[in-house]
């Protein structure tokens, strides 16, 4: 593949309008974008789909850049890879920091598909042309104020809408949406890991609702209080924070702790693994979706790919560009084809172009590494 350049550059921009969840409130993404650059010019990118602050999982925008300055790039550039599959195995003796990986490695996947001439899609191995898609509303002041959110989704075709859950916004605002839009409209709650086992009764009472899941409901790193939850509930748990590997899926799985698993690609280190656990979900019967981290364009277009893949029958959390920003960075931007539905993209590697001009109104940091510039990698 012959990678001899690669390019971090840290953007700010904000949303268009803040966003709440259990875990805290956000107005502006911090993120990593990389450009991987091949001796032939091609260039790949990626980007991290870290936040400024560790409330999610453990990682930060930070922490990130440090991990592939300091470790990740150069590995990447001593080695000779030659298929986008040798990354994960390349990154592997580093423990976690899964977004740092899978940053670069889905830069890596992109110009190894622009070289061979597909889509990501296509290498990734999906089949689909077009993706269904569902959007996530933030906890909102009001129930009236969630109401109106849920119209303008609806009203854009949007095929589901899943609602951010904490103590005390829960039970009524689930009420409200089956109240005003009826029992049809694809429903779910996320917690972000807002519960514990004591509050039982609350999540018992969401049954009643017909949701299609309930997301993480409890604590970020587990799967044994899930699986006795799962128990008593009739609605299916979907797994977020919990997985970060296709091990953590296959013992979560196994312990019946989970009906349903959200992939996001920046949790599980990238789309190999992602892959990985999309392949053993379908030979268990586990239905998965593809989740989302307020990805700008080219986060999103990595997601559209391996949405392709068969066993994403669940409508996942990628919007279209304009669900978050005034302005993305990539050309044209993420949009509805038909309501509630975006192309996958059959232009070679993820199938937009990034806007440089755009990408500058946002920047505050860019370095470039090669292999002459940084440090020996063990
Ligand atoms: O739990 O799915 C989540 C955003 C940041 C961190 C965690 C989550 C989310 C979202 C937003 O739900 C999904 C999106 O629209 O990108
Ligand atoms: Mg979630």
């Amino acid at each position: 593949m012959h990678i001899e350049r690669v390019e971090l550059q840290r953007l700010h921009m904000p949303f268009k309008a803040s966003f709440e969840a259990s875990f805290g409130r956000m107005a502006t993404r911090d993120l990593v974008l990389v450009s991987v650059y091949s001796s032939d010019g091609t260039v790949g990118y990626g980007e991290s789909t870290s936040m400024a602050l560790p409330l999610y999982n453990e990682e930060t925008t930070e922490t990130v850049w440090y991990m592939l300055e300091q470790f990740l790039i150069p590995r990447l550039l001593a080695a000779k890879v030659t298929s986008p599959v040798e990354v994960a195995e390349l990154f592997a003796p580093i423990r976690r920091n899964n977004m740092a990986k899978a940053a670069l490695e889905g830069a890596v996947w992109d110009l190894y598909c622009k070289q061979q001439g597909i889509s990501l899609a296509a290498g990734l191995g999906g089949q689909k042309q077009a993706i269904e898609v569902g959007v996530s509303i933030g906890i909102e002041p009001t129930v009236d104020l969630l109401l109106k959110k849920v119209e303008g989704f609806l009203s854009q075709g949007y095929k589901k809408i899943k609602v951010k859950v904490k103590p005390g916004f829960d039970i009524e605002p689930m009420r409200a949406i089956r109240k005003q839009f009826g029992p049809d409209v694809p429903l779910m709650a996320d917690a972000n890991s807002a519960y514990t086992l004591e509050q039982i009764d609350i999540l018992k009472e969401l049954d009643q609702f017909g949701l299609i899941m309930i997301e993480q409901p409890l604590e970020h790193d587990d799967i044994i209080d899930h699986a006795k939850l799962q128990k008593e509930l009739k609605t299916p748990i979907c797994l977020d924070e919990s997985i970060h590997t296709l091990e953590d899926a296959r013992k979560a799985v196994e312990l019946g702790s989970c009906g349903i698993i959200n992939i996001k690609v920046g949790r599980v280190g990238g789309l190999t693994e992602s892959k990985k656990i999309h392949d053993f979900c379908q030979s268990h019967s586990i239905p998965v979706w593809c989740g989302g981290m307020f990805e700008t364009g080219v986060g999103r277009a990595h997601n559209i790919a391996i949405t392709s893949l068969p066993n994403f029958t669940i409508p996942g959390d990628t919007s279209a560009s304009d669900r978050y920003w005034a302005e993305d960075i990539v050309d044209p931007e993420v949009m509805l084809v038909e309501p509630g539905m975006l192309a996958v993209p059959t232009a070679p590697g993820i199938g937009y172009n990034l806007k440089p001009d755009s990408v500058k109104k946002f920047l505050v940091r860019q370095e470039n590494y090669t292999r002459q510039t940084v440090a020996s990698a063990d």
